[in-house]
């Protein structure tokens, strides 16, 4: 023991000795001066910082995981590729719940091979899907793929549009969310808008709001998300918009296209930030996965963008 002590006393008039050793080189100013000076700030932070101390928090913090997904054209010649599904199957992994966009398949058998191939691990995902919603022959339907160990899904169902009126072409499909540790719940709504009226379908999910609000009075997590096709030619993001009084989680600096082009189509809009979590943003798979340009464009050419909800704190 004594030794022990005497070897931290050392070290510790070592380490002071340093410090005012380097100080005195601080004062001379010499080009040399500033790598140390650099060294010494990082070795006298170091001790003080608080990152353990907020790591402990973080992790003691349970969370689930909620993500939106365009998986651009997601049928039959999507799921016939086996590297693609591969990709698809460990990014849905990530997420205790996702909405998928942009299924496009008649066969109606390319989503209920890619939650098979999801749970060919020993996962236990399931899902709910919309009927095929769309204006032409071309028709789209969303899905949340949820993993049945963490949360629950009910009362799925696309929005009503009120009778006389088309607000939207893929009208938003909506759902209840309840974790199953924890007491966090929530209504989930995405859609995936129409590029062309991108404009007018993002003003009229205020009224989607107003309805699933008046279908859940108790609830205050309200989670607006999916490819907005907010940004660019169809949405001007610097203007105002009726959803402006929410707050918009992935902000408009934010890429969520896969290619060189530079837009935040892809958002999630919440009523209430009480239970979100600090990770958020764009979940770059190619980055993850160590993907070329090529293989990231054939799984989309969207970005999945997330949000992580603390379970525990949930006041509504
Ligand atoms: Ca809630
Ligand atoms: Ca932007
Ligand atoms: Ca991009
Ligand atoms: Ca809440």
């Amino acid at each position: 023991m004594k030794l022990k002590t005497i070897t931290i006393l050392i070290l510790i008039s070592l380490t002071f000795g340093c410090i005012s050793d380097s100080s005195e080189f601080i004062n001379e100013s010499t080009p040399s001066t500033e790598v140390s000076t650099t060294n010494v700030t990082q070795f006298i932070e170091a001790p003080i910082t608080n990152e353990t101390t907020d790591a402990q928090v973080e992790t003691a913090l349970e969370t689930i995981r909620v993500g939106a997904f365009n998986v651009q054209v997601f049928g039959v010649t999507k799921a016939s590729k086996p590297d693609v599904m591969t990709v698809l199957a460990d990014i849905i992994r990530t997420y205790d719940v996702i909405a998928i966009q942009e299924i496009r398949d008649s066969s109606q058998t390319a989503l209920p091979a890619l939650v098979n191939l999801v749970n060919s691990d020993g996962s236990q995902y399931d899902y709910v899907v919309s009927e095929r919603l769309g204006r032409t022959s071309s028709k789209e339907q969303y899905a949340y793929i949820y993993n049945t160990h963490t949360v629950s899904i009910s009362n799925a169902h696309t929005y009503p549009e009120p009778d006389g009126t088309d607000p939207f072409h893929r009208q938003p499909y909506i759902a209840s969310i309840e974790a199953l540790q924890g007491n966090y719940d929530a209504v989930l709504m995405v859609i995936h808008t129409d590029p062309d009226e991108a404009t007018e379908e993002i003003n009229a999910l205020g009224d989607v709001l107003a309805y699933a609000q008046s279908q859940n009075p108790d609830e205050g997590d309200f989670i607006i998300m999916g490819d907005l096709n907010a940004d660019g030619s169809y949405f001007d993001e610097d203007g105002t918009s009726d959803l402006d009084a929410y707050y918009w989680v992935i902000d408009d600096s934010q890429d969520t296209t896969t290619k060189s082009t530079d837009y935040t189509y892809d958002r999630i809009i919440l009523t209430d930030t009480s239970d979100l979590h600090r990770e958020y943003g764009v979940h770059r798979y190619d980055l993850v996965y160590n993907l070329t340009q090529e293989q990231t464009v054939a799984v989309s050419d969207h970005y999945p963008v997330f949000a992580e909800f603390v379970i525990d704190f949930d006041a509504d």
